[in-house]
Formats: C-alpha cells, sequence, structure tokens
C-alpha cells in the first residue's frame, strides 16, 4: 500500500478495513477515492478500489431486489384456474395443510400467530392449476389490528372461502368468531344477496311489488329508501324480507362468497366427536370436509372439493389426426366449444364447421356439435374448420 495517501484517506483506508457490511464497505471506498491524492503511485489502488466498488455496488443492488420479490406481501397476484384462501384462528392447521396440498414451505409452529403474512401454494388438480392462500389467522377483533384492513381485502378477494376447523377443541366457538368477524367486514358466507330489484322511475312515488313478503313497517322502508334519496322507484320484492335484508341488499360494498368447512386435525382422540357436533350444527349450511394433515386422510376428497367450488372445468384438445394435449384448458362451467376456440385461436371461428367431443358432455364418442355445445370437465374435443 503506497504511503503517500494524504491523511484523510489513510482515517478512510481504516474505515473500510473495520467496514462490516457492504453498505459500509461501499461508503468506505467512497470516501477513500474522494479523498486520496491521485498521481501514478495510486493508480492501480484506484483501479482495485473502482472494481471492488462496482462489484459491491452490484451485489447490494442484487440482494435489494431478491429481498423485494420475497419480501412478505398482502398483495397476492391471482394465478391459476382459481383462487381459495383458508381461513381460521390460529393453530387450526392452516399451513400444514397449505404445505401437504400445493408442496408449499409454509412455517407451522405449536404456538399462536406463527404465520403473519398470507402464504400462498398452487394445488396441481390434474393440469388445473388452484391457488391456495393462507390468511393469517382471524382472531376477535381482528379488523381493529394493524393489517386488519389488507386480511380482509385478501379473503373479500378470493373466489372461494375455506374455513379451517381445529376438531382438537371444540369446534362451535371457532366458527361463531370466523362467522362473527368476516360478517362485521360485510363478509358473508354461502348466502345470497337477498333479491330484491330497485328500479327508479321520474315520477309516482314508491310502488312497492310483492310487499306481501316485506316482513316489517312499510313506512319505516319508506323512510330508509328516502334517506338513500330513493323517492320515485318500482320497488320488487322477490323473496320474504326484513328491512335489514333490504338494506343489505342495496349494500354495494357487502360480498358474498361460496364457501366450505375443512375440518382439521382428525388424527386427534375426540376429533370424531367434534366432527359430530360440527355435522350437526352446519351441515346445511357448508359443505365439511374431515382431514388430517398428519395421516394426510381426506386430502383426496378435499381437493376433489376445492376444484368443484370454484365452477371450473378442464377441457383437453385434439387436432385433427394427431395427439391430445396434455395441459387442459380451464373454462368457466358453462363454457362452449365457442370459449374454446376464442381461448385457444379466435381466427378460427370464422371458418368452423364443426367440433368433434369426446368424454363427459358427449352423447356418444365423436359427436359432431356446433359452437353452442355446452363442454363438461375431461371432454376431449377436436376442432375441425372449412
Ligand atoms: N395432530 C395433528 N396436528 C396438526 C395437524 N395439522 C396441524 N397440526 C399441528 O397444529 C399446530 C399448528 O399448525 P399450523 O399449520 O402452524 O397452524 P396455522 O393454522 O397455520 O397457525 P397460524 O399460522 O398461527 O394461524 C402445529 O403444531 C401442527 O403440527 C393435523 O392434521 N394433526
Ligand atoms: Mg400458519
Amino acid at each position: 500500500m503506497p504511503v503517500n495517501l494524504g491523511a484523510e484517506a489513510q482515517v478512510a483506508l481504516k474505515k473500510l478495513e473495520e467496514a462490516k457490511t457492504k453498505e459500509e464497505q461501499i461508503q468506505a471506498i467512497e470516501e477513500l477515492l474522494a479523498k486520496m491524492s491521485k498521481h501514478k503511485g495510486t493508480e492501480k489502488l484506484e483501479r482495485q478500489l473502482k472494481k471492488r466498488l462496482a462489484r459491491l455496488r452490484e451485489e447490494v443492488e442484487r440482494e435489494k431486489a431478491r429481498r423485494a420479490k420475497s419480501a412478505p406481501s398482502f398483495n397476492i397476484k391471482k394465478e391459476g384456474g382459481g383462487q381459495v384462501v383458508l381461513v381460521g384462528l390460529t393453530n387450526s392447521g392452516k399451513s400444514l395443510l397449505l404445505n401437504r396440498l400445493t408442496g408449499a414451505d409454509a412455517k407451522v409452529g405449536d404456538y399462536p400467530f406463527t404465520t403473519t403474512f398470507p402464504e400462498v401454494g398452487i394445488l396441481d388438480f390434474g393440469g388445473a392449476m388452484i391457488q391456495i392462500v393462507e390468511s393469517p389467522p382471524l382472531f376477535d377483533g381482528c379488523a381493529e389490528s394493524a393489517n386488519g384492513p389488507r386480511l380482509f381485502s385478501l379473503i373479500r378477494n378470493a373466489d372461494v372461502v375455506a374455513l379451517v376447523v381445529d376438531l382438537s377443541i371444540a369446534p362451535l366457538p371457532q366458527i361463531s368468531t370466523l362467522l362473527k368477524e368476516l360478517e362485521k367486514q360485510k363478509i358473508y358466507l354461502n348466502k345470497q344477496r337477498p333479491n330484491i330489484q330497485i328500479r327508479k322511475t321520474g315520477e309516482g312515488g314508491i310502488q312497492l311489488i310483492g310487499s306481501s313478503l316485506f316482513k316489517g313497517d312499510t313506512k319505516e322502508l319508506l323512510a330508509f329508501l328516502a334517506s338513500r334519496r330513493i323517492v320515485n322507484a318500482v320497488v320488487h320484492i322477490k323473496e320474504p324480507v326484513t328491512i335489514e335484508d333490504i338494506k343489505l341488499a342495496m349494500d354495494e360494498s357487502a360480498s358474498f362468497k361460496p364457501a366450505l368447512i375443512i375440518a382439521s386435525k382428525g388424527d386427534v382422540p375426540g376429533s370424531a366427536r367434534n366432527f359430530k357436533v360440527l355435522r350437526e350444527c352446519y351441515d346445511s349450511r357448508f359443505p365439511i370436509y374431515p382431514v388430517s394433515s398428519l395421516t394426510c386422510k381426506g386430502l383426496d376428497e378435499l381437493s376433489n372439493a376445492l376444484f368443484s367450488s370454484l365452477n371450473i372445468i378442464r377441457v383437453y384438445t385434439k387436432e385433427p389426426g394427431g395427439l391430445m394435449s396434455d395441459k387442459p384448458i380451464v373454462l368457466k362451467k358453462g363454457a362452449t366449444v365457442r370459449d374454446v376456440i376464442k381461448r385457444i385461436r379466435p381466427s378460427m371461428l370464422k371458418n368452423f364447421n364443426y367440433a368433434k367431443v369426446y368424454g363427459p358432455s358427449a352423447k356418444y364418442d365423436g359427436e359432431k356439435v356446433g359452437l353452442d355445445h355446452v363442454l363438461m370437465d375431461g371432454d376431449i374435443i377436436q376442432i375441425h374448420v372449412s
């Protein structure tokens, strides 16, 4: 090392020798380069320092990018054929279940609040990729916690809600807490928006159709409508409703989600009794699937149920005279031949002749069908163009 660097540069050099982190090293090299006197004798050192600086800066940038990518976040981009969110109290077995279903590596712990950010995995259900998201646990009053709003918007955004109920402890208080917390945030499971139609008119006051179905005081209803600036309208009530139902029907912020219950830890002694209690109370409102992530019992049935709950189908294509595609096209239930063509090659719609269908929706293998033919899960379709 040349001795004639200058006093300030010597200090910077000492700093560099003692620097522990990459950031500290960068700072020290920058200081050293700025302070050192430059002459023929320091040229080599200057070159080395600049090279080292560039390498350190690059490493720091790369680490930053990696951290940003893997930083925990509540913003989960939807992927695959549909998204199911696992919602339960802490320790109910969500992480282990997610890992078993998808091969994810979420942390499992026998202590509360192991998962603090959503964990994501993909369940490959015969080529239909189902995104499973573990929500951090719900608890009494969680909406008021720092992550409360993000937690509920995660749930609101999912296609299906799977309540995870721990069978090693009493199930009913768990469900009560989950439903209470969700409904406080206007997330309603396996319920329909009350069936009321309101058509504003220019005049004529409020015209009530189906008024006998309204269970309440009509004056109160008129006052409520007036408070919403609805004074001239046809209000069509199509099912028995209370004033609360009408308020809910008109509440744009309410969301209504399809849901099922996953009864976890079915291997634990006493779980059969808890399962019976759970079924007695909730069987009519929710499909219930008992599982054990420890023994993997019930996981196949559950995967089937998750797929069905998403209302999607898998359709395979087959080139005339060729092989069947090994990856299915995933479509919404009710999709037609037209939807398949739109997905794979819309230009074929113009010279579409017919399609041959093999599988559940065909009356017989190779049935010739048109664009409006409704497909079913597992169909194979061969498109013929003129
Ligand atoms: N016996 C048994 N134990 C289980 C089963 N599933 C999970 N556990 C145990 O239950 C505890 C909690 O499991 P987790 O998967 O971390 O629970 P979680 O719902 O993700 O918990 P949080 O992240 O805190 O919400 C762990 O000790 C697991 O080993 C199961 O099927 N059977
Ligand atoms: Mg967890």
